[in-house]
């Protein structure tokens, strides 16, 4: 770039420093430096008619991502040849759900451009800090499930991996939360409003048409109507840059001959229907992380899904390939819980209708091809769809799916003779006042793997959700405990624990989690662990700032930092939390102790629209809030605060000022949690039950380093089988009685209510006791400064096993059989011959 586009580009600018052209030894990075101006300047220029100095925040956010962009399309498309060449095994994950958050700072942070994108922003006048928090959250997922397969992402690229995902591009994200008098409201999330996100590449070109609805004439599924995927893809860049993976978003549109059609018979008032009830389909996220089937919207979603990803991988598999007897060895299918499971039926329709495969060759390859993840093992979330609305929608599939169970139960007839009931439980047909399909169960009978997501979940699954499958098939079944990355979670999202940790250990860490363990090396060193104190004091005052900014709440920096954030749902028992708040305001108020340690409890989360149990904890958090910041004699000692909006941005914000990590579920009921990990790895000791992955976290940090209490995943089953009796105390007393809304009794009576009663089946009474006294533990041992720091350096040092790096190598070596196809990359290849 010229000095005389340099002057167009900076003329009128407040900047009066401009770097002077690199020399050579700083060509490499300062390549990336001068294309980033250029991009910016031409995207200005170009595409909006503007200069730097004429153009809006927004529109420099815009023309730096689009710069941004460049080098990862670049770097994307060197990929993709890399894997066609090597004709590498692909891993598709499909998914419903996939939570990216904001692209920009972790991009920078992947390609190595960070801390240069700072400076030239400096220069131009720009904080890169406050450009960031200008993009929208790409919030296209509700919780753990869907940042999983973000994290995934990040892991399949930085090891080089030919993992893509495939999900929709809902225009409408997880709704907004506000708080109105301390009730949660709803408000829509336009992220795409104002021009689109510089991240997603429409792809009109590699449009695909996915039939749906219409009749059978034997098996000839006939006179289908049609709807376009229109993919959207989303660069994934792996760390260091090398490889750039894809992330393909179908949108739904309306197919013009369908519409012709009714044009030409004259109703053009129905035609516009039918186009507004086409796009609907990737209109707008379902807001519930356990989602209530039987939503005729939700399950066109999931076929739409499943129908345009699988026609898509067909597509690229035929690039190379005239027959199916390498398909299994090309392609792996990853189903992200049953969301996708018709992916087996779906397959099995291609294969036969469309390529004449014979049914036997064509199951071989469908379960071969196909894997499965459950994520939860609450009987709410597991899906059943109708039968009658399958064979409305999708009437060969549903032939299909029959096809299926009657050879299932043909072959449980012959390994299992006489056992009539075990057949009625594996039946993918539930019977009832409404005949329902069981996704879980057509999952497990078309895919070679089935894992869960913690050792003690997986052992669940096996055990409780699906004994007779795993009588069936024992070999399927498999554990790959959760993992998060390390990208976003520590080096991205806490810069200075990243650094701090990078000059005391070098920066291996950042792909290889486990060298985390040299800085046990350090536990005894006094000035480390005063500088670890220091970081996280700079993070507590940076979250005392935005706490203020988004609630006008003043909380101590000094304080304990006491973190709950997730989703809101009765099994997590954030109820649990702020009846220990209410147990220490009365010890203050009415008992006159004084407490040992000041704390902050800060809460985040959302609860779905229409689950009032979850949204009436967050009203009683906001009332007790009220109660205890107001008065003179706790407000000192107690205060509470609730973030709003959770989602990937603020836990950035907020998981690097934790001191106290939360994780209190009734255990058996969280299959594994990741904020438990993301926490631990910025340094917050644990306080939590055995549950999901918890008790791994335990075993790799040491029993000393975390706080576990409570009753055990079988004592929980055993205390409900033998009679739970849970007794009222002060605590409730003064909830029921109004204390904390103004004297309305009626408020929270469905807590009390449910507290109070035998049915609690998260038995929160049974555990408060023990969660009182260990939370008095924790306030004994964060006082000692040093002992409390020491604790937290073990916990960051410990982490390495948490990386979801260690866990796609593991799904990559025992589930999909692929491989990392970089040349010369031979560390890895090295892992998967273990
Ligand atoms: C969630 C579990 C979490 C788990 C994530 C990711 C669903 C349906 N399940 O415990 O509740 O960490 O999945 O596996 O969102």
């Amino acid at each position: 770039m010229g000095s005389l586009q340099h002057e167009v580009l900076f003329s009128g600018t407040r900047v009066l420093k401009v770097r002077p052209p690199p020399s050579t030894s700083e060509a490499g990075v300062s390549r990336g430096f001068v294309q980033l101006r250029e991009g910016i300047d031409s995207f200005l220029r170009f595409a909006r008619g503007k200069l730097w100095s004429e153009s809006s925040q927004r529109e420099k956010l815009q023309a730096l991502s689009v710069a941004v962009r460049r080098p990862a399309l670049d770097a994307m498309r060197d990929s993709e040849r890399r894997y066609v060449e090597q004709d590498a095994k692909r891993l598709y994950y499909l998914s419903m759900e996939f939570l990216m958050g904001r692209t920009l700072g972790n991009n920078l942070t992947n390609l190595g451009l960070y801390d240069d994108t700072k400076a030239i922003m400096a220069e131009l006048g720009v904080d890169l800090e406050e450009l960031e928090a200008l993009e929208p959250d790409a919030a296209l997922g509700n919780g753990g499930l869907g940042r999983l397969a973000a994290c995934f992402l990040d892991s399949l690229a930085t090891l080089d991996y030919p993992g893509f995902g495939y999900g929709i591009n809902y225009e409408f994200g997880l709704f907004r939360q506000t708080f109105v008098n301390g009730f949660q409201h709803e408000k829509p999330d336009h992220w795409l409003e104002g021009g689109g996100s510089a991240w997603l590449i429409e792809r009109p070109d590699e449009t695909v048409t996915v039939p749906v609805f219409g009749s059978m004439a034997g098996t000839k599924w006939s006179d289908p109507k049609v709807i376009i995927g229109v993919p959207h893809d989303m660069p994934i860049v792996g760390y260091g840059g090398k490889t750039v993976n894809v992330l393909r978003l179908f949108s739904a549109r309306s197919s013009d001959e369908f519409d012709i059609g009714i044009f030409n018979a004259g109703d053009y008032i129905s035609a516009v229907q039918h186009k507004i009830n086409t796009e609907a389909i990737s209109k707008i996220l379902y807001p519930s992380d356990m989602v209530a089937s039987g939503r005729e919207l939700r399950l066109l979603q999931e076929y739409f899904l499943v129908a345009c990803a699988v026609r898509d991988i067909l597509k690229r598999y035929h690039q190379r390939h005239d027959s199916f007897e390498e398909f299994s060895s090309k392609v792996a299918i990853h189903l992200n819980d049953t969301h996708p499971a018709l992916t087996v039926a779906e397959l099995m329709r291609t294969l036969m209708d469309d390529y004449a495969l014979p049914w036997e060759h064509a199951w071989a390859v469908t379960v071969q091809t196909c894997a499965y993840t459950n994520h939860t093992l609450l009987p709410e979330a597991l899906e059943r769809w109708p039968v009658e609305m399958i064979e409305r929608m999708l009437p060969r599939h549903l032939q299909i799916i029959q096809e299926i169970n009657r050879r299932l139960v043909a072959e449980v007839e012959r390994r299992f003779p006489g056992d009539a009931a075990m057949i009625h439980r594996v039946s993918l047909f539930e019977d009832g006042e409404r005949r329902q399909v069981r996704m879980a169960n057509l999952a497990m009978t078309g895919s070679h793997s089935v894992n869960g997501v913690a050792e003690l979940h997986s052992d669940l699954v096996k055990k409780t959700l699906a004994p007779d499958f795993n009588r069936l098939w024992p070999e399927r079944f498999n554990n790959k405990t959760n993992g998060v990355t390390p990208r976003r979670w520590l080096l991205h999202a806490n810069r200075p624990l990243a650094s701090l940790i990078t000059k005391s250990i070098g920066d291996g860490w950042v792909r290889d989690l486990n060298q985390l363990k040299r800085l046990e090396l350090f536990a005894d060193d006094a000035s480390l662990l005063e500088r670890l104190e220091n970081v996280k004091r700079r993070n507590k005052l940076a979250l005392a700032k935005l706490t203020r900014e988004l609630t006008g709440i003043a909380v101590d920096p000094e304080s304990m930092f006491d973190v709950q954030v997730k989703r809101m749902h009765e099994y997590k028992r954030q109820l649990l939390n702020i009846l220990h708040v209410v147990h220490r305001y009365w010890e203050i108020v009415e008992d006159r102790s004084t407490p040992l340690q000041p704390r902050t409890f800060i809460f985040a989360g959302k609860a779905a629209p229409g689950y009032f149990a979850a949204k009436l904890i967050i009203k009683l958090i906001h009332s007790v809030g009220e109660v205890v910041n107001a008065d003179p004699r706790t407000r000192d000692w107690l205060r509470v605060v609730f973030l709003p909006d959770y989602r990937v941005s603020l836990a950035e914000a907020i998981i690097p000022a934790a001191e106290l990590s939360e994780q209190i579920s009734t255990a058996g009921k969280e299959a594994s949690g990741t904020g438990n990990m993301k926490m631990a790895l910025n340094g917050a000791l644990t306080i939590g039950t055995l549950d999901g992955a918890n008790i791994e976290i335990r075993d790799e940090v040491g029993a000393e380093n975390i706080f576990i209490f409570g009753l055990r995943a079988d004592e929980v089953v055993k205390l409900l089988a033998d009679g739970y009796a849970p007794k009222s105390s002060r605590v409730i007393d003064s909830i029921a009685t109004g204390h904390f809304s103004r004297g309305d009794k009626d408020l929270f009576r469905p807590i009390v209510a449910k507290l109070l009663s035998s049915r609690d089946e998260y038995v929160h009474l049974a555990d408060f006791r023990p969660y009182i006294d260990t939370q008095q533990q924790v306030d004994v041992e964060y006082r000692d400064r040093a002992a409390w720091n020491r604790k937290a350096l073990l916990n960051i040092a410990r982490m390495g096993k948490f990386s979801s790096d260690r866990t796609i190598v593991e799904y990559a070596r025992d589930i999909w059989k692929i491989r990392p196809a970089v040349i010369g990359n031979f560390a890895h290849a090295a892992l998967l011959e273990e």
